[in-house]
């Protein structure tokens, strides 16, 4: 009876392979696909306002707030910080998840480092340089998946997916990873970004159905 198995788990393999149009098998499983998700092959753009476009000389990234050593750091002195990579799958609160991206650039521990925020800090606010703001609680934004990417899937963020830089945090739905990185804002109050004042949820963890605020 043991050959069974493998020739049910084959062909239950194989039916999902189709159903996704060909993502891995292991993509299906359950455990890893948070409730109300589906997975999809690829990110799907989500805008506010027309993508922005800016030269590399002239990118600053605006570190302020409740720190010790507030600042700016431009495209070079970003590179020159500790690098990473995290593979982590990405999950939009619409509905779609994509597996396994594959995310380069600065872990936020290097950022939180480099600026020293004060004991009381509970949230971070990121700004896309189009005007999109989101409030990322302190403790996600620090945790070792964090980074400000400026690579996806091993070639230069394109540019309708945040470029130069991008906020990643796969612990949480997508809205919290704000393309288009222009600040970071360290907070010891509380307050929310574009789509958190509009009834989105404060936290946002897909594992617990965090869409909305009730
Ligand atoms: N600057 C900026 N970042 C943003 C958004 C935005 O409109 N502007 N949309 C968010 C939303 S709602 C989602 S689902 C993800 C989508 O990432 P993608 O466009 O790379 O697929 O980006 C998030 N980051
Ligand atoms: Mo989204």
């Amino acid at each position: 009876m043991s050959f069974l198995f493998p020739v049910r788990l084959g062909r239950r393999a194989l039916a999902c392979h189709e159903a996704t149009g060909g993502l891995p098998y292991r993509a299906m499983m359950p455990a890893r696909l948070p409730v109300g998700q589906r997975w999809v092959e690829k990110p799907i753009p989500y805008d506010i306002g027309p993508v922005p476009d800016i030269a590399l000389p002239r990118f600053r990234l605006r570190l302020f707030g409740a720190v010790g050593h507030p600042g700016e750091l431009s495209w070079d002195e970003l590179l020159r910080l500790p690098q990473t990579t995290v593979q982590a799958d990405f999950h939009c609160v619409t509905g779609w998840s994509v597996p396994d991206l594959v995310w380069e650039g600065i872990p936020t521990g290097a950022i939180v480092d480099l600026v020293r925020p004060h004991p009381g800090v509970t949230w971070v606010i990121a700004y896309g340089r189009e005007g999109y703001t989101t409030n990322v609680p302190y403790p996600q934004f620090q945790d070792a998946h964090s980074l400000l990417a400026h690579r996806l899937n091993g070639a230069p963020l394109p540019p309708e997916h945040g470029a130069p830089l991008r906020l990643v945090v796969p612990s949480l739905y997508a809205w919290k990873s704000a393309k288009y990185l222009s600040a970071l804002e360290f907070l010891t109050s509380f307050r929310r970004g574009h789509w958190e004042a509009r009834g989105y949820h404060d936290v946002g963890d897909p594992w617990r159905e965090e869409r909305f605020r009730s």
